[in-house]
């Protein structure tokens, strides 16, 4: 067995083959100083950045490749494991296998994909799976690796599934399949949005009769690709589309979202979101079908939705002073999220760049209105300049100070600057969430706080948010950071 890639993927099966006697070749092209203690703990040694020949020497042969997320499909590997007759799978291929090996009665297993919500929308599932009495874990790209939760004892695993974890599925096959929306993404991974596009319809590919397939009628991407599900298969719908079975129908007079199950009822038993900003109301009905086919109860949904947390680094308010909110959406790595976090909002300074993913950056001239102007920052500032000139005053910073310093020169009272940056974060820090801590205390230090200042504790959340109710204070510290990954 070849295990490509030795972060927490790869770790993660490498144990797991060891543990099943299996004899396991672990490559990598970059292995951190952790990738190499951890392999010492295993008792195995990294075949570290191969030339191609050696690479080939250690496919030829094998059992099966087994490449991490983060290796793209253009990858040596992948053509000479091709070339060898040796099969590819991913990992949570893997995992489904291991499920399935385990006596029933097993948990079922849900899995929800998208090219943005998906982290959300699994932690709303949990969460409403929870609350309606069942034992729910979720796993996956959300962080902890599938081939890991499923061995959990419980009632329902939730997956978080990436395009690349997808790629190289076979007989994977969820009870429950959830496609949330897909817009360009991840195409220095993917060779163009086909590719992507039909990475993602393998989540349903080998779903059958008795299994749920949850879709966004709101996306006309999704429901095309919805086409493809397999005879039988019941296809719920959810979004603010005529005929959809879960129904967002939109804010109310005081702000809350109304949305309502299959049968018209109240999906919220007259509580309210966190926030209901429209992509807030959409991720809450998918992840209420998703968990209602899982299992979950109508009470549970309600408590599930109404008591979330909001995820940090999801426009996260990290302060407020003098009129002017200060937001950090430091997870918006593709523009269609960027328009996401604008589009609930009076009026905005947005800062946007980084590193872009190979992606059109011109979308993000549809931020206009609510947004007036722009702060372009990192490698992609050009291209954020461009796709803004002539539309909104935009601005280029050198790094996060000036940007905050230079949106607040340019922010008038009710007012939002967002830190939505519709790119990746390598090009200043080493993850999104990085970049987010930065820029929240690089707002603090310019309106002269401290986290400590307001006396929050960490981790409580902020006490306002878009979309949510209106706060009654004009200063508001956010919550310490969950650090996480993003691709490269
Ligand atoms: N590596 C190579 N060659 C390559 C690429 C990577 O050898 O061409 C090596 C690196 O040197 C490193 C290792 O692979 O040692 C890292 O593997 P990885 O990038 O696959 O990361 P993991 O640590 O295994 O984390 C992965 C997911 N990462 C990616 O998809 C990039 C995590 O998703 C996921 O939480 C974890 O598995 C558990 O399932 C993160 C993510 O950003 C959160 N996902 C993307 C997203 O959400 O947009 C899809
Ligand atoms: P993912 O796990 O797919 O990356 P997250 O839930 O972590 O998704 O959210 C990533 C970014 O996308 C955040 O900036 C968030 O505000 C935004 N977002 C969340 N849900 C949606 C949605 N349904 N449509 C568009 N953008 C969204």
């Amino acid at each position: 067995m070849v295990v490509v890639g030795f972060g927490v993927t790869g770790q993660s099966v490498a144990a797991l083959l060891l543990g099943a006697g299996d004899s396991v070749t672990v490559v990598d092209d970059r292995p951190s100083d952790a990738a190499r203690a951890a392999a010492d703990a295993l008792g195995l040694s990294i075949v570290s950045s191969p030339a191609e020949d050696e690479l080939a020497g250690v496919v030829t042969g094998a059992a099966m490749v087994v490449p991490s997320p983060g290796v793209p499909a253009g990858h040596p590997v992948f053509a000479l494991a091709a070339a060898a007759g040796v099969p590819v799978r991913s990992e949570i291929e893997l995992a489904w296998a291991r499920l399935q090996a385990r006596p029933a009665p097993r948990p079922i297993l849900v899995a929800i994909t998208g090219t943005n919500g998906k982290t959300t929308v699994t932690t709303l599932a949990t969460a409403i799976l929870a609350a309606s009495g069942l034992r729910a874990v979720a796993g996956g790209n959300i962080g902890v690796p599938l081939v890991d939760a499923v061995d959990a004892d419980v009632d329902v695993v939730v997956a978080e599934v990436s395009s690349f974890q997808l790629q190289h599925t076979e007989g994977w096959h969820p009870a429950v399949s959830c496609w949330l929306n897909l817009s360009e993404d991840h195409l220095d991974w993917h060779p163009d949005m086909a590719h992507y596009a039909a990475a993602k319809a393998r989540i349903w590919r080998r779903q059958g009769p008795g299994d749920t397939a949850v879709i966004n009628a709101d996306d006309p991407a999704v429901m095309a690709a919805a086409e493809e599900i397999p005879a039988g298969v019941e296809r719920v719908t959810f979004g603010a589309a005529d005929g959809a079975m879960w129904r967002d129908l939109g804010p109310d007079r005081d702000g809350r979202a109304v949305l309502r199950d299959p049968g018209g009822r109240d999906l919220l038993d007259g509580g309210r979101l966190p926030r209901a900003l429209p992509h807030d109301r959409s991720n809450a009905l998918a992840a209420a079908a998703v968990a209602t086919a899982a299992g979950a109860t109508a009470a549970g949904v309600a408590a599930g939705l109404t008591g979330a947390a909001l995820l940090p680094h999801r426009v996260e308010l990290v302060a407020e002073r003098d009129g002017i909110r200060w937001y950090d959406d430091s997870k918006a790595t593709t523009p269609a999220s960027v328009l996401a976090a604008t589009a609930g909002m009076e009026s905005v300074v947005l800062i946007a760049g980084g590193r872009n993913k190979g992606l059109d950056l011109t979308p993000l001239r549809a931020t206009v209105p609510p947004v007036h102007a722009v702060v372009a920052i990192g490698e992609a500032a050009a291209e954020v300049a461009d796709a803004l000139a002539g539309v909104a005053d935009v601005r280029v910073a050198d790094d996060m100070a000036s940007a905050v310093t230079t949106a607040a020169a340019l922010a008038h009272p009710g007012d939002a600057v967002v830190l939505s940056p519709g790119c990746a974060s390598f090009d200043w820090y080493t993850s999104y969430a990085a970049r987010g801590d930065d820029f929240a205390g690089r707002v603090r230090a310019h309106l002269g706080m401290t986290a400590e200042a307001e006396g929050r504790p960490a981790g409580a959340p902020p006490a306002s948010t878009p979309g949510g109710p209106i706060p009654e204070t004009d200063l508001t510290l956010a919550a310490d950071p969950i650090p996480m990954e993003e691709p490269r």
